[in-house]
């Protein structure tokens, strides 16, 4: 049985990939794609969704647009990563596909709310703004959603700022919205995905699929070592978003820990940081409805990607 779940991102290099694990692997249902103001500006990152979606020969999967900005505060975007067009490093092909015409908030709640109960997993890889607008306009969707297993924050690591992760810190009352709501949410941080890394020789493997969308994924890797090397002072980029769709692909791919995780909108110093509770004994699933990333299985997951890029073709 595949897994239904709705991808809500901001292509971004990792965004990229994590599309193409989708698309690629037999196990998921990627039901349509949602797109937020992040990495670049909305119209940017929506462009990118369709064009990866098109270079995936993915036509069939929907793309909506969401928000353009975060709930309360100035957008910033995430240029020094991901280049001025939010993908820079490769050439994006034209897509064939249009833009679905309605809101993607709007998208979301009707999609779940027309699916059976517990039968739709949120991805989010982004800003949660999107999210945190769809649990508002119809608080229901929070009960009928299998689980939300996002890209996000960190219980140790920072990137945005000492203790903050992006995607977390460009929009924390969103955040604050999402990681309060009583839905089950596997937080996948930085902890995590920074042990995704594209070395040298993942990217030789990928590579030696030897098509053109083998290339395509190179050239992103390339952009983003690049970016890593000067903005973050990482050898081999992190390949954070993917790590989502691996893991409900195949749980083993990683270790998780069960811990309550609220999201500081207050803090001068630690605004945006996802504050996990490691003390005392693990709690239950009935207890806590929250869980992080812990260790990533390195081979597991580029054999996965790798797979999704072989069989896309
Ligand atoms: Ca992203």
């Amino acid at each position: 049985m595949s897994k239904k779940i709705i991808l809500d991102c901001d292509p971004g290099h990792d965004d990229a990939v994590a599309i193409l694990l989708a698309v690629g692997n037999p196990n998921i249902d990627l039901l349509g794609v949602t797109t937020v103001g992040g990495n670049q500006s909305l119209d940017k990152v929506t462009y990118n969704a369709r064009a990866v979606l098109e270079k995936a020969h993915a036509t069939d999967v929907p793309v909506h647009a969401g928000c353009d900005r975060p709930l309360v505060r100035k957008q910033e975007v995430a240029a020094s990563i991901h280049g001025e067009t939010g993908l820079d490093g490769v050439e994006l092909p034209e897509p064939s596909r249009p833009l679905e015409a309605g809101h993607a908030v709007n998208w979301i709640i009707d999609t779940i709310m027309s699916n059976e109960p517990g039968t739709i997993t949120l991805v989010p890889t982004g800003p949660l703004t999107n999210i945190a607008m769809a649990a508002r306009m119809e608080p229901r969707i929070v009960e009928r959603v299998k689980e939300v297993v996002l890209m996000g924050g960190g219980y140790h690591v920072g990137n945005w700022s000492a203790v903050a992760e992006f995607n977390i810190k460009v929009d924390p009352e969103a955040a604050h919205i999402v990681f309060n709501e009583a839905w089950p949410i596997t937080m996948v941080g930085l902890d995590l995905t920074h042990q995704a890394l594209c070395t040298p020789e993942v990217q030789q493997r990928i590579e030696g699929v030897g098509t053109d969308l083998a290339k395509f994924v190179s050239g992103l890797m390339d952009f983003f070592r690049k970016t890593y090397q000067d903005n973050q002072d990482f050898i081999d980029p992190p390949v954070h978003d993917p790590c989502t769709v691996a893991y409900l692909i195949d749980p083993s791919v990683m270790t998780t820990r069960r811990c309550p995780v609220d999201v500081e909108i207050h803090g001068d110093l630690t605004l945006g940081m996802t504050v996990a509770d490691l003390r005392g004994p693990e709690p239950s699933a009935e207890e806590c409805h929250t869980q992080v990333a812990v260790k990533l299985d390195f081979n597991k997951f580029w054999d996965l990607v790798t797979d999704a890029i072989k069989t896309i073709g």
